[in-house]
């Protein structure tokens, strides 16, 4: 990828952290809310972070020309989820991590408990926001549905579970199986709530969502590469840390020079892949093509 696109894909994520930043400032105008909820919630959302969940899921309402204010709950309620969860990772009793995005994470800031409670409320504060969204009540319904499941027991919370209680001696189907649910399936359902909310048609959706998981597993394998080459500043928080702790990770299974050349491999594929659906990917194109060489 060359320095021109990696500038545009630069400006687009930007453009898209700017749109999606304002849906946050209802959580703070709550007037019953008497708790440092608020506060708490907004420490991590503001944390800054790549918002790569709603950048996706407004590429893909845009694909096809729509106005992409329409799919802007969607975004921002997989923002919340993907914030909550990295609360609650975070946390003692799960990875253990002082740090997130270069600052102390929420516990440190405040307390387990108060971490605890900012992320089960941002949980919930996600699917309000979602029920927001300015389209027929069969379309949101789908939306609820399709994040539910994302978020639930079969994927992030599931997938979660999988990292926290591995086996003693963990296959690639098993890790490949983690991933689908702690990291891909919020990638995926960032693509398809996108696309419905931009009225893509149901085998539109359906490619996405088989493309989106493929994304979310070039995303962890580049997190898992960057794991061991990058360095605490780049990633504003703690590095090496599977290796340390001798979890199975996509590096440890294949070794690094391997897990790259896969990288390079799944981002090419990807890209031809977006560029064959109907309508204009060129965002989600240019993010797949940028992965492998990302440094945070
Ligand atoms: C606690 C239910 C629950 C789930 C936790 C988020 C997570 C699942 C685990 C974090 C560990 C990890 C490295 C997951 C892999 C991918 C991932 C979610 C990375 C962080 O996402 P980025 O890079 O983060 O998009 P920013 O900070 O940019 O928002």
């Amino acid at each position: 990828m060359n320095a021109s696109e990696t500038a545009l894909l630069q400006d687009r994520m930007a453009s898209a952290a700017a749109w999606v930043s304002p849906a946050f400032e209802r959580l703070k105008c709550d007037d019953a809310c008497t708790s440092r909820l608020p506060s708490l919630a907004s420490y991590s959302l503001e944390g800054g972070g790549k918002r790569i969940r709603p950048f996706l899921v407004r590429a893909a309402c845009a694909s096809g020309g729509t106005d992409p204010s329409r799919s802007l709950p969607a975004a921002a309620a997989v923002e919340m989820i993907h914030t909550y969860s990295l609360i609650h990772d975070d946390l003692p009793a799960m990875d253990n991590d002082d740090t997130r995005r270069g600052r102390p994470s929420l516990h440190r800031h405040a307390s387990p408990a108060q971490a605890v409670l900012a992320g089960g409320w941002l949980l919930s504060e996600a699917f309000s926001e979602l029920l927001r969204t300015p389209l027929p009540p069969a379309s949101i319904s789908q939306m609820v549905q399709r994040l539910a499941k994302a978020a639930g027991a079969s994927f992030l919370v599931g997938g979660q579970y999988m990292d926290i209680h591995p086996p003693a001696s963990a296959s690639r189907a098993w890790v490949e199986s983690m991933i689908g649910g702690k990291t891909a399936a919020m990638i995926r359902v960032s693509l398809e709530l996108g696309a419905i909310a931009g009225g893509c048609g149901r085998d539109v959706v359906s490619a996405v969502s088989r493309l989106g998981d493929r994304l979310g597993h070039l995303f962890q394998l580049t997190d898992d590469i960057l794991d061991v080459t990058g360095t605490m500043e780049e990633l504003g928080k703690q590095v090496s840390k599977d290796s340390a702790l001798g979890k199975a990770n996509l590096v440890s299974l294949s070794g690094l020079e391997s897990a790259r050349a896969k990288a390079e491999a799944l981002s090419g594929e990807l890209d031809a892949a977006l560029a064959a659906l109907p309508g204009d990917w060129i965002d989600v194109r240019l993010l797949a093509r940028y992965l492998p060489q990302r440094r945070s």
